[in-house]
Protein backbone atom coordinates (compact mmCIF):
# COMPACT_ATOMS: atom_id res chain seq x y z
CA UNK A 1 0.00 0.00 0.00
CA UNK A 2 0.75 3.14 -0.43
CA UNK A 3 1.39 6.41 2.00
CA UNK A 4 -0.04 9.59 1.22
CA UNK A 5 2.88 11.68 3.87
CA UNK A 6 6.37 11.35 3.60
CA UNK A 7 8.89 10.41 6.10
CA UNK A 8 9.50 13.34 7.16
CA UNK A 9 6.19 14.85 7.59
CA UNK A 10 5.50 11.90 9.83
CA UNK A 11 8.58 12.80 12.10
CA UNK A 12 7.20 16.11 12.18
CA UNK A 13 4.05 15.67 13.33
CA UNK A 14 4.94 13.03 16.00
CA UNK A 15 7.00 15.67 17.15
CA UNK A 16 4.94 18.50 17.60
CA UNK A 17 2.20 16.49 18.99
CA UNK A 18 4.90 15.19 21.54
CA UNK A 19 5.98 19.31 21.95
CA UNK A 20 1.52 19.96 22.65
CA UNK A 21 2.13 16.98 25.65
CA UNK A 22 5.00 18.22 27.03
CA UNK A 23 3.61 22.08 26.97
CA UNK A 24 0.40 20.56 28.79
CA UNK A 25 2.24 18.24 31.41
CA UNK A 26 2.22 19.48 34.94
CA UNK A 27 4.06 17.14 37.03
CA UNK A 28 2.97 13.82 36.56
CA UNK A 29 0.08 14.69 34.68
CA UNK A 30 -1.20 16.42 31.41
CA UNK A 31 -4.05 19.08 31.37
CA UNK A 32 -6.49 18.81 27.96
CA UNK A 33 -5.59 22.43 27.15
CA UNK A 34 -3.31 25.09 28.14
CA UNK A 35 -6.20 27.42 29.49
CA UNK A 36 -9.69 26.14 28.85
CA UNK A 37 -8.96 23.00 30.48
CA UNK A 38 -5.87 23.48 33.53
CA UNK A 39 -6.78 20.49 35.22
CA UNK A 40 -6.32 16.93 34.84
CA UNK A 41 -9.15 14.83 33.46
CA UNK A 42 -10.34 10.88 33.43
CA UNK A 43 -11.05 10.02 29.70
CA UNK A 44 -8.52 12.52 28.45
CA UNK A 45 -5.92 11.08 30.62
CA UNK A 46 -6.63 7.45 29.49
CA UNK A 47 -6.10 9.08 25.94
CA UNK A 48 -3.08 11.19 26.34
CA UNK A 49 -1.24 7.85 28.07
CA UNK A 50 -1.93 5.99 24.82
CA UNK A 51 -0.19 8.81 22.60
CA UNK A 52 2.32 9.24 25.39
CA UNK A 53 2.98 5.29 25.92
CA UNK A 54 5.04 5.50 21.98
CA UNK A 55 7.14 8.53 23.48
CA UNK A 56 7.48 7.68 26.70
CA UNK A 57 6.36 4.98 29.29
CA UNK A 58 7.64 6.01 32.34
CA UNK A 59 4.98 9.36 31.26
CA UNK A 60 2.22 7.48 30.19
CA UNK A 61 2.44 5.07 33.34
CA UNK A 62 2.67 8.47 35.39
CA UNK A 63 -0.37 10.03 33.46
CA UNK A 64 -2.67 6.55 34.84
CA UNK A 65 -1.47 6.41 38.14
CA UNK A 66 -1.89 10.20 38.97
CA UNK A 67 -5.46 9.68 37.95
CA UNK A 68 -5.86 6.66 40.21
CA UNK A 69 -4.77 9.24 43.32
CA UNK A 70 -7.42 10.82 43.00
CA UNK A 71 -10.06 7.96 43.04
CA UNK A 72 -12.93 8.31 46.10
CA UNK A 73 -12.85 4.93 49.00
CA UNK A 74 -15.78 4.03 46.82
CA UNK A 75 -13.66 3.28 44.19
CA UNK A 76 -14.95 5.95 41.79
CA UNK A 77 -12.57 7.63 39.70
CA UNK A 78 -13.38 11.30 39.24
CA UNK A 79 -13.91 13.04 36.10
CA UNK A 80 -11.84 15.93 37.38
CA UNK A 81 -8.54 15.94 39.51
CA UNK A 82 -8.15 19.65 40.48
CA UNK A 83 -4.63 21.33 39.76
CA UNK A 84 -4.09 23.03 43.13
CA UNK A 85 -2.42 25.80 41.32
CA UNK A 86 -5.19 26.96 38.97
CA UNK A 87 -8.51 28.68 39.31
CA UNK A 88 -9.34 29.54 35.76
CA UNK A 89 -12.00 26.85 35.33
CA UNK A 90 -15.82 26.72 36.14
CA UNK A 91 -17.12 24.90 37.95
CA UNK A 92 -14.36 24.42 40.57
CA UNK A 93 -13.59 22.47 43.79
CA UNK A 94 -15.90 25.01 45.70
CA UNK A 95 -18.83 24.66 43.63
CA UNK A 96 -18.52 20.91 43.37
CA UNK A 97 -17.89 20.72 47.20
CA UNK A 98 -17.38 16.60 47.08
CA UNK A 99 -15.59 16.27 50.08
CA UNK A 100 -18.81 16.26 51.61
CA UNK A 101 -18.87 12.81 51.08
CA UNK A 102 -16.47 11.11 53.51
CA UNK A 103 -15.54 8.28 50.42
CA UNK A 104 -13.82 11.75 48.55
CA UNK A 105 -9.73 11.65 48.63
CA UNK A 106 -8.37 13.25 51.55
CA UNK A 107 -5.54 14.96 50.28
CA UNK A 108 -6.54 15.73 46.54
CA UNK A 109 -9.79 17.91 45.47
CA UNK A 110 -11.97 16.19 42.45
CA UNK A 111 -15.53 16.29 41.10
CA UNK A 112 -18.04 14.03 42.12
CA UNK A 113 -19.00 12.75 39.02
CA UNK A 114 -16.75 10.04 36.80
CA UNK A 115 -16.13 9.69 32.98
CA UNK A 116 -16.03 6.92 30.16
CA UNK A 117 -14.05 4.04 31.58
CA UNK A 118 -11.03 3.22 29.36
CA UNK A 119 -8.45 3.83 32.41
CA UNK A 120 -7.97 -0.09 31.81
CA UNK A 121 -7.87 0.06 28.48
CA UNK A 122 -5.13 2.70 28.10
CA UNK A 123 -2.92 0.80 30.83
CA UNK A 124 -2.90 -2.19 28.62
CA UNK A 125 -1.84 -0.81 25.64
CA UNK A 126 1.39 1.09 27.81
CA UNK A 127 1.76 -2.93 28.13
CA UNK A 128 1.88 -3.42 24.75
CA UNK A 129 3.51 -0.42 23.81
CA UNK A 130 6.32 -0.54 26.28
CA UNK A 131 9.77 -0.94 25.87
CA UNK A 132 10.60 -2.37 29.13
CA UNK A 133 8.17 -5.19 29.24
CA UNK A 134 8.62 -5.77 32.89
CA UNK A 135 8.46 -2.22 34.28
CA UNK A 136 5.38 -2.13 32.50
CA UNK A 137 4.35 -5.27 34.29
CA UNK A 138 5.08 -3.75 37.91
CA UNK A 139 3.20 -0.71 36.64
CA UNK A 140 0.52 -2.99 35.76
CA UNK A 141 0.75 -4.40 39.35
CA UNK A 142 0.83 -1.25 41.18
CA UNK A 143 -2.53 -0.56 39.78
CA UNK A 144 -4.07 -3.54 39.82
CA UNK A 145 -5.92 -3.21 43.24
CA UNK A 146 -7.21 0.16 42.62
CA UNK A 147 -8.14 -0.73 39.04
CA UNK A 148 -10.11 -3.52 40.80
CA UNK A 149 -12.10 -1.17 42.85
CA UNK A 150 -12.82 1.42 39.58
CA UNK A 151 -14.45 -1.35 37.77
CA UNK A 152 -16.62 -2.67 40.86
CA UNK A 153 -17.95 0.88 41.17
CA UNK A 154 -19.87 0.60 38.14
CA UNK A 155 -20.82 -2.90 38.68
CA UNK A 156 -21.62 -1.91 42.57
CA UNK A 157 -23.01 1.67 42.02
CA UNK A 158 -24.52 1.88 38.68
CA UNK A 159 -25.47 -1.54 37.68
CA UNK A 160 -29.45 -1.36 38.74
CA UNK A 161 -31.16 -4.51 36.85
CA UNK A 162 -28.51 -6.23 37.40
CA UNK A 163 -28.16 -6.46 33.47
CA UNK A 164 -24.08 -5.26 33.50
CA UNK A 165 -25.51 -2.31 31.51
CA UNK A 166 -24.63 1.21 33.91
CA UNK A 167 -25.71 4.39 33.73
CA UNK A 168 -24.20 8.06 34.09
CA UNK A 169 -25.77 10.58 36.03
CA UNK A 170 -24.99 13.99 34.25
CA UNK A 171 -24.33 14.66 30.30
CA UNK A 172 -20.56 15.49 31.41
CA UNK A 173 -20.11 11.83 32.65
CA UNK A 174 -20.61 10.61 29.38
CA UNK A 175 -17.61 12.97 27.78
CA UNK A 176 -20.24 14.34 25.18
CA UNK A 177 -22.18 17.24 27.11
CA UNK A 178 -23.82 18.63 24.40
CA UNK A 179 -24.95 16.21 22.24
CA UNK A 180 -28.40 16.52 20.78
CA UNK A 181 -28.51 13.06 22.35
CA UNK A 182 -29.40 14.40 25.87
CA UNK A 183 -31.56 17.51 24.65
CA UNK A 184 -34.89 15.52 25.33
CA UNK A 185 -33.75 14.91 28.78
CA UNK A 186 -32.41 18.22 29.79
CA UNK A 187 -35.56 19.92 27.84
CA UNK A 188 -37.45 17.91 31.06
CA UNK A 189 -35.30 19.61 33.57
CA UNK A 190 -36.73 22.82 35.25
CA UNK A 191 -34.80 24.25 37.36
CA UNK A 192 -36.61 25.47 40.84
CA UNK A 193 -33.79 28.30 41.65
CA UNK A 194 -31.55 30.33 39.45
CA UNK A 195 -28.23 29.05 39.67
CA UNK A 196 -24.55 30.30 40.39
CA UNK A 197 -22.94 29.98 37.04
CA UNK A 198 -19.79 31.82 36.61
CA UNK A 199 -18.48 30.48 32.85
CA UNK A 200 -14.70 30.79 32.51
CA UNK A 201 -14.83 28.99 28.93
CA UNK A 202 -16.71 31.54 26.97
CA UNK A 203 -14.17 34.42 28.27
CA UNK A 204 -11.96 31.77 26.06
CA UNK A 205 -13.73 30.27 23.19
CA UNK A 206 -16.11 31.81 21.15
CA UNK A 207 -19.98 31.15 22.49
CA UNK A 208 -20.84 29.87 19.09
CA UNK A 209 -18.62 26.47 19.70
CA UNK A 210 -19.59 26.23 23.26
CA UNK A 211 -22.65 24.75 25.03
CA UNK A 212 -25.60 28.02 25.72
CA UNK A 213 -26.14 29.73 29.21
CA UNK A 214 -29.43 27.61 29.39
CA UNK A 215 -27.75 24.26 29.07
CA UNK A 216 -25.21 25.43 31.74
CA UNK A 217 -27.91 26.33 34.15
CA UNK A 218 -29.15 22.55 33.60
CA UNK A 219 -25.88 20.98 34.22
CA UNK A 220 -24.94 23.35 37.60
CA UNK A 221 -28.80 22.23 38.53
CA UNK A 222 -27.94 18.63 38.44
CA UNK A 223 -24.49 19.35 40.57
CA UNK A 224 -26.56 21.27 42.89
CA UNK A 225 -28.93 18.16 43.28
CA UNK A 226 -26.14 15.56 43.49
CA UNK A 227 -24.52 18.04 46.35
CA UNK A 228 -27.73 18.03 48.42
CA UNK A 229 -27.54 14.29 48.23
CA UNK A 230 -24.08 14.39 49.53
CA UNK A 231 -23.33 12.71 46.46
CA UNK A 232 -25.25 9.69 47.40
CA UNK A 233 -25.45 7.33 44.52
CA UNK A 234 -28.76 5.74 45.66
CA UNK A 235 -30.55 8.99 46.32
CA UNK A 236 -29.21 10.58 42.97
CA UNK A 237 -30.65 7.12 41.15
CA UNK A 238 -33.96 8.18 43.21
CA UNK A 239 -34.17 11.82 42.52
CA UNK A 240 -32.40 13.30 39.66
CA UNK A 241 -34.05 13.01 36.52
CA UNK A 242 -30.89 12.09 34.29
CA UNK A 243 -30.47 8.43 34.57
CA UNK A 244 -29.07 7.32 31.21
CA UNK A 245 -27.28 4.00 29.64
CA UNK A 246 -25.92 5.68 26.85
CA UNK A 247 -24.32 3.42 24.04
CA UNK A 248 -21.09 4.68 23.48
CA UNK A 249 -19.79 4.78 27.67
CA UNK A 250 -21.34 0.62 27.69
CA UNK A 251 -19.45 0.35 24.64
CA UNK A 252 -16.26 1.68 26.51
CA UNK A 253 -16.76 -0.35 29.36
CA UNK A 254 -16.90 -3.27 27.75
CA UNK A 255 -13.31 -3.01 25.88
CA UNK A 256 -12.21 -1.84 29.14
CA UNK A 257 -13.66 -5.01 30.54
CA UNK A 258 -11.68 -6.97 28.15
CA UNK A 259 -8.13 -5.38 28.84
CA UNK A 260 -8.72 -5.83 32.55
CA UNK A 261 -9.20 -9.41 31.87
CA UNK A 262 -5.79 -9.28 29.79
CA UNK A 263 -4.66 -7.41 32.60
CA UNK A 264 -6.15 -10.38 34.98
CA UNK A 265 -4.39 -12.95 32.90
CA UNK A 266 -1.07 -11.68 32.57
CA UNK A 267 -0.80 -11.32 36.71
CA UNK A 268 -2.08 -14.33 37.24
CA UNK A 269 -5.70 -13.26 38.78
CA UNK A 270 -8.65 -14.98 38.09
CA UNK A 271 -10.54 -13.51 35.54
CA UNK A 272 -14.05 -15.48 35.83
CA UNK A 273 -16.08 -12.28 37.26
CA UNK A 274 -14.94 -10.19 35.00
CA UNK A 275 -15.74 -12.81 32.12
CA UNK A 276 -19.04 -13.06 33.36
CA UNK A 277 -19.82 -9.32 33.45
CA UNK A 278 -18.65 -8.65 29.65
CA UNK A 279 -20.90 -11.87 28.53
CA UNK A 280 -24.09 -10.10 30.14
CA UNK A 281 -22.99 -6.46 29.42
CA UNK A 282 -22.76 -7.62 25.74
CA UNK A 283 -26.41 -9.34 26.20
CA UNK A 284 -27.68 -6.22 27.40
CA UNK A 285 -25.95 -4.12 24.64
CA UNK A 286 -27.07 -6.53 21.64
CA UNK A 287 -30.95 -6.25 23.19
CA UNK A 288 -31.49 -3.59 25.88
CA UNK A 289 -29.61 -0.74 23.35
CA UNK A 290 -30.62 -2.77 19.67
CA UNK A 291 -33.48 -1.10 17.95
CA UNK A 292 -34.18 -4.12 15.04
CA UNK A 293 -37.08 -1.31 12.69
CA UNK A 294 -34.25 1.53 12.55
CA UNK A 295 -31.65 -0.73 12.46
CA UNK A 296 -29.51 1.52 15.04
CA UNK A 297 -28.19 1.49 18.33
CA UNK A 298 -29.10 4.26 21.26
CA UNK A 299 -29.27 5.23 24.72
CA UNK A 300 -31.88 3.93 27.47
CA UNK A 301 -33.40 6.43 29.18
CA UNK A 302 -34.15 4.41 32.53
CA UNK A 303 -36.26 6.91 34.33
CA UNK A 304 -38.84 7.21 31.74
CA UNK A 305 -37.80 3.47 30.12
CA UNK A 306 -37.51 4.61 26.20
CA UNK A 307 -34.50 3.87 23.71
CA UNK A 308 -33.29 6.96 22.64
CA UNK A 309 -31.94 6.82 19.01
CA UNK A 310 -31.16 10.51 18.13
CA UNK A 311 -28.46 9.66 15.31
CA UNK A 312 -25.03 10.53 16.72
CA UNK A 313 -22.13 8.82 16.10
CA UNK A 314 -21.62 7.54 19.29
CA UNK A 315 -24.86 5.23 18.49
CA UNK A 316 -21.82 3.71 16.16
CA UNK A 317 -19.95 2.80 19.31
CA UNK A 318 -20.31 -0.78 19.31
CA UNK A 319 -18.78 -1.74 16.00
CA UNK A 320 -15.02 -1.09 18.16
CA UNK A 321 -16.43 -3.64 20.87
CA UNK A 322 -16.72 -6.32 18.04
CA UNK A 323 -20.21 -7.15 19.64
CA UNK A 324 -22.39 -7.05 16.04
CA UNK A 325 -22.67 -9.26 13.52
CA UNK A 326 -20.87 -8.81 10.40
CA UNK A 327 -24.02 -7.76 8.81
CA UNK A 328 -25.57 -5.57 11.47
CA UNK A 329 -21.78 -4.10 11.09
CA UNK A 330 -22.09 -3.49 7.47
CA UNK A 331 -25.60 -1.55 7.97
CA UNK A 332 -23.71 0.86 10.06
CA UNK A 333 -20.84 0.97 8.36
CA UNK A 334 -22.81 1.91 5.41
CA UNK A 335 -24.45 5.04 6.88
CA UNK A 336 -20.98 6.07 8.54
CA UNK A 337 -19.69 6.52 4.54
CA UNK A 338 -22.92 8.32 3.28
CA UNK A 339 -22.45 11.94 2.47
CA UNK A 340 -25.69 12.60 3.73
CA UNK A 341 -24.82 11.57 7.08
CA UNK A 342 -20.94 11.41 8.21
CA UNK A 343 -19.09 11.47 4.97
CA UNK A 344 -19.39 15.53 4.09
CA UNK A 345 -18.68 15.31 -0.06
CA UNK A 346 -15.97 17.76 0.20
CA UNK A 347 -14.49 18.20 3.95
CA UNK A 348 -13.56 15.96 6.36
CA UNK A 349 -15.37 13.16 8.34
CA UNK A 350 -16.78 11.72 10.24
CA UNK A 351 -19.52 14.73 11.87
CA UNK A 352 -20.06 14.12 15.38
CA UNK A 353 -23.57 13.69 14.57
CA UNK A 354 -25.17 12.56 11.54
CA UNK A 355 -25.91 15.50 8.85
CA UNK A 356 -29.43 14.42 8.23
CA UNK A 357 -30.13 15.25 11.82
CA UNK A 358 -31.84 19.02 12.13
CA UNK A 359 -29.91 19.63 15.38
CA UNK A 360 -26.41 19.20 13.11
CA UNK A 361 -24.07 22.17 13.82
CA UNK A 362 -20.86 22.23 11.89
CA UNK A 363 -18.77 24.35 14.76
CA UNK A 364 -20.92 23.56 18.31
CA UNK A 365 -18.87 21.16 20.40
CA UNK A 366 -20.58 18.03 20.43
CA UNK A 367 -23.65 18.89 17.86
CA UNK A 368 -21.94 18.17 14.53
CA UNK A 369 -18.01 18.99 14.74
CA UNK A 370 -14.93 16.00 14.02
CA UNK A 371 -13.73 15.04 17.14
CA UNK A 372 -10.42 13.07 16.94
CA UNK A 373 -11.10 10.35 19.46
CA UNK A 374 -14.30 9.85 17.96
CA UNK A 375 -12.49 9.00 14.22
CA UNK A 376 -9.71 6.79 16.42
CA UNK A 377 -12.66 4.53 17.71
CA UNK A 378 -14.31 4.68 14.47
CA UNK A 379 -10.98 3.36 12.90
CA UNK A 380 -10.38 0.53 15.19
CA UNK A 381 -13.98 -0.47 14.39
CA UNK A 382 -14.17 -0.37 10.86
CA UNK A 383 -10.70 -2.52 11.42
CA UNK A 384 -12.47 -4.86 13.47
CA UNK A 385 -15.31 -5.47 10.48
CA UNK A 386 -12.43 -6.12 7.54
CA UNK A 387 -12.49 -2.53 6.41
CA UNK A 388 -8.91 -1.76 6.29
CA UNK A 389 -9.06 0.39 3.06
CA UNK A 390 -11.79 2.61 4.89
CA UNK A 391 -10.01 2.32 7.86
CA UNK A 392 -7.05 3.88 6.12
CA UNK A 393 -8.80 6.60 4.03
CA UNK A 394 -10.41 7.61 7.44
CA UNK A 395 -6.88 7.37 8.77
CA UNK A 396 -5.27 9.53 6.52
CA UNK A 397 -7.64 12.45 6.40
CA UNK A 398 -7.30 12.91 10.11
CA UNK A 399 -4.10 13.11 10.26
CA UNK A 400 -4.45 15.72 6.96
CA UNK A 401 -7.14 17.43 8.87
CA UNK A 402 -4.51 17.97 12.19
CA UNK A 403 -1.61 18.87 9.41
CA UNK A 404 -3.37 21.39 7.93
CA UNK A 405 -5.42 22.73 10.52
CA UNK A 406 -3.60 22.43 13.77
CA UNK A 407 -4.22 20.60 17.32
CA UNK A 408 -7.44 21.89 17.77
CA UNK A 409 -10.30 20.07 20.08
CA UNK A 410 -12.58 19.75 17.01
CA UNK A 411 -13.54 20.40 13.66
CA UNK A 412 -15.79 22.21 11.17
CA UNK A 413 -16.36 19.03 9.63
CA UNK A 414 -17.13 21.03 5.85
CA UNK A 415 -14.58 23.57 6.10
CA UNK A 416 -11.89 21.35 8.39
CA UNK A 417 -11.58 25.34 10.25
CA UNK A 418 -10.02 24.34 13.96
CA UNK A 419 -13.10 24.97 16.73
CA UNK A 420 -12.71 25.34 20.72
CA UNK A 421 -9.09 25.43 22.35
CA UNK A 422 -5.74 24.99 20.27
CA UNK A 423 -3.50 22.55 21.74
CA UNK A 424 -5.62 20.24 22.75
CA UNK A 425 -3.74 17.53 24.31
CA UNK A 426 -5.87 14.14 23.13
CA UNK A 427 -6.03 15.28 20.05
CA UNK A 428 -1.98 15.53 19.75
CA UNK A 429 -2.51 11.74 21.46
CA UNK A 430 -4.12 10.01 19.26
CA UNK A 431 -2.53 11.58 16.25
CA UNK A 432 0.97 9.89 17.37
CA UNK A 433 -1.48 6.81 18.36
CA UNK A 434 -2.85 6.79 14.53
CA UNK A 435 0.60 7.50 12.78
CA UNK A 436 2.17 4.60 14.42
CA UNK A 437 -0.70 2.48 14.04
CA UNK A 438 -0.75 3.85 10.39
CA UNK A 439 2.82 2.67 10.14
CA UNK A 440 2.69 -0.90 11.88
CA UNK A 441 -0.55 -1.91 9.42
CA UNK A 442 1.28 -1.45 6.33
CA UNK A 443 -0.44 1.57 5.35
CA UNK A 444 2.08 3.48 6.00
CA UNK A 445 5.97 3.51 4.23
CA UNK A 446 7.55 0.46 3.41
CA UNK A 447 11.05 0.62 4.56
CA UNK A 448 10.06 2.13 7.71
CA UNK A 449 9.42 0.40 11.32
CA UNK A 450 7.32 2.53 13.90
CA UNK A 451 10.17 2.28 16.61
CA UNK A 452 12.51 4.06 14.22
CA UNK A 453 10.23 6.34 13.33
CA UNK A 454 10.13 8.19 16.83
CA UNK A 455 13.18 7.39 18.36
CA UNK A 456 15.24 8.73 15.05
C1 LIG B 1 -16.58 19.21 31.23
C2 LIG B 1 -11.69 17.94 28.92
C3 LIG B 1 -13.18 17.72 28.79
C4 LIG B 1 -13.52 16.43 28.04
C5 LIG B 1 -14.99 16.33 27.69
C6 LIG B 1 -15.39 17.60 26.96
C7 LIG B 1 -15.09 18.83 27.83
C8 LIG B 1 -15.72 19.72 30.07
C9 LIG B 1 -16.09 21.14 29.74
O1 LIG B 1 -13.71 18.86 28.14
O2 LIG B 1 -15.91 18.80 28.98
O3 LIG B 1 -16.13 17.95 31.65
O4 LIG B 1 -15.75 22.02 30.54
O5 LIG B 1 -16.72 21.40 28.71
O6 LIG B 1 -16.75 17.56 26.63
O7 LIG B 1 -15.24 15.21 26.89
O8 LIG B 1 -13.16 15.32 28.80
O9 LIG B 1 -11.09 17.87 27.65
Amino acid sequence: MTSAFSKSELRQLIQQAGAVLTANNFGNATKPAPSLYPHQWNWDSAFIAIGLSHLNQVQAQREISAMFRGQWKNGMVPHIIFNPTASDYFPGPAFWASRINPAAPDNILTSGITQPPILAWAALQIYYNAGDTRSALDFLRSIYPRLCRYHSFFHTNRNPDGNGLVYIIHPWESGLDNSPRWDQIMEGIVPKEAQSVLRTDVNIIAENERPTDHEYNKYSYLVDLFRKTQYDQGQILQESPFIVQPVLFNSLLYVDLEARERIDTLLGADTGVIKAWRGQLKVAIQTKLWDETSGSFGDYDLKNRRLFLKDTLANYAPLFTGIPSQAVADRLIARLFSSEQYWPDSGFPLTSVSMAVPEFDPVKYWRGPVWINMNWLMIQGLQKYGYHSQAKELTEKTITLIRDHGFYEYFNPLTGAGCGTDQFSWTAALLIDLIMKYLSTGAGINEETPGSLVNE
